[in-house]
C-alpha cells in the first residue's frame, strides 16, 4: 500500500474517540520497529521525522526508506514532518510526498503564527497534504517553570478557536501541559483537562499531543542498571494518557521512549557480551525492544485492530 494521507487516519480517531501512535524515527531500525509493531496489531500508524533527524538522514533517505517499507503491507502509514519551524524543510517535505507536515511557529505571537501557519497550509493543501500547527508553547526539559509559569505556556481555547478557523490546518496541538524529553515533571503529572475538553469542543477537530513518553519506571531501572544515567526521568502516566484521550486527544506523539529502549537494549547487548562488534548484533534486538515499546503504546492509545 502506499503511505496514506494523515488526514484520513485522524479523522476516524476524531470520530471514534480513540488515538493513534506519532513515532519518531532517525534510522532504518526505528522505522521497522514501528511499523512492524503496528502490523502485529493491525493498527494504523503514523511515522514522524523531525528536521534534525532529516538532517541526519538525508530527505530523500527518509522519504524513499519510508516508502519501500510500507510497499507490501496493508495497514495504513502515513509520513509526518514532526516540528518544521524552516519554510525549505517544510517546502521541501511536502514536495518530497510527506502526507503531513507541522508547522511549528507556537513561538511566534498570535498574529504571526496565525501567517506562517497559513503559508503553509495554502502549499500543503495544493499538494494534499495535511497540516499539524500548535498553540501554546511546551516547555523545554531543560527550563525550570514553576506552576503559574507553566500556565502561561498553556493554550487559550478562544485563541484556538480563532487559529483553527483563520487557518484551515487539519489537526492542531494544543499546550496542556506536556513536555518534550524524559524530564517532564516535578511533581504529580496532571494535564489541563478542562482546557483540552474546551479545545475540542471549541475546534471540533483532530488534536494532538506532544511530549507524551511515558518514561516507564521499568524501562528508567534496566536503562540504569546498564549505566544510562537518567535520575529524575519522568514521564505522562498510563491513566493521564488515557483520560486525554478520552477528552479529544487523536494523535500521541513518542519519541523519548523509542530512544531510551534503543540505548537499553544496545547498551544490554555490550554489558553481556564484550566480545560483540557487528552492528547487527547491538541494532537488531534495539529494533525488537523498539517494537515492544511500540505496541505497548498502540494498545493504551485504543488503535488496535483500527487498521
Ligand atoms: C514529541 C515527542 N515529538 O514531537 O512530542 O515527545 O519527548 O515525550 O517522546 P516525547
Ligand atoms: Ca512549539
Ligand atoms: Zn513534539
Amino acid at each position: 500500500m502506499s503511505l496514506v494521507n494523515t488526514k484520513e487516519i485522524l479523522l476516524d480517531a476524531h470520530a471514534e474517540c480513540y488515538a493513534v501512535g506519532a513515532f519518531n524515527i532517525s534510522n532504518m531500525e526505528t522505522a521497522q520497529a514501528i511499523i512492524e509493531g503496528a502490523i502485529e496489531l493491525n493498527s494504523p500508524v503514523i511515522i514522524e521525522v523531525s528536521e534534525s533527524a532529516i538532517k541526519y538522514m538525508g530527505m530523500n533517505v527518509a522519504c524513499g526508506m519510508v516508502r519501500a517499507l510500507v510497499k507490501d503491507i496493508s495497514i495504513p502509514v502515513a509520513l509526518h514532518l514532526d516540528h518544521g519551524r524552516n519554510w525549505e524543510v517544510i517546502s521541501r517535505a511536502i514536495d518530497s510526498g510527506f502526507t503531513s507536515v507541522m508547522i511549528d511557529a507556537s513561538d511566534k505571537p498570535f498574529a504571526e503564527n496565525v501567517e506562517i501557519t497559513k503559508k503553509v497550509v495554502e502549499k500543503a493543501h495544493q499538494m494534499g497534504v495535511s497540516v499539524e500547527a500548535e498553540i501554546g508553547r511546551l516547555p523545554g526539559s531543560e527550563d525550570d517553570v514553576n506552576v503559574e509559569e507553566r500556565e502561561a505556556f498553556l493554550v487559550n481555547p478562544n485563541d484556538a478557536q480563532k487559529f483553527v478557523e483563520m487557518t484551515g490546518i487539519d489537526f492542531l496541538a494544543p499546550a496542556i501541559g506536556t513536555s518534550h524529553g524524559a524530564f517532564k515533571f516535578k511533581g504529580d503529572s496532571t494535564l489541563d483537562y478542562d482546557r483540552l475538553r474546551e479545545v475540542k469542543e471549541k475546534t471540533d477537530i483532530p488534536l494532538v499531543l506532544h511530549g507524551a513518553s511515558s518514561v516507564r519506571d521499568t524501562l528508567i531501572e534496566e536503562a540504569e542498571r546498564y549505566g544510562l544515567q537518567l535520575k529524575g526521568a519522568k514521564g505522562l502516566d498510563d491513566n493521564s494518557l488515557k483520560q486525554a484521550i478520552r477528552d479529544g486527544i487523536n494523535k500521541v506523539n513518542t519519541d523519548t521512549d523509542i530512544r531510551i529502549a534503543f540505548t537499553t537494549a544496545v547498551r544490554r547487548v555490550l554489558h553481556n557480551d564484550s566480545t560483540v562488534f557487528d552492528p547487527r548484533k547491538l541494532l537488531g534486538p534495539a529494533r525488537e525492544y523498539m517494537k515492544n515499546v511500540v505496541k505497548e503504546r498502540i494498545e493504551i492509545l485504543g488503535s488496535e485492530n483500527r487498521a
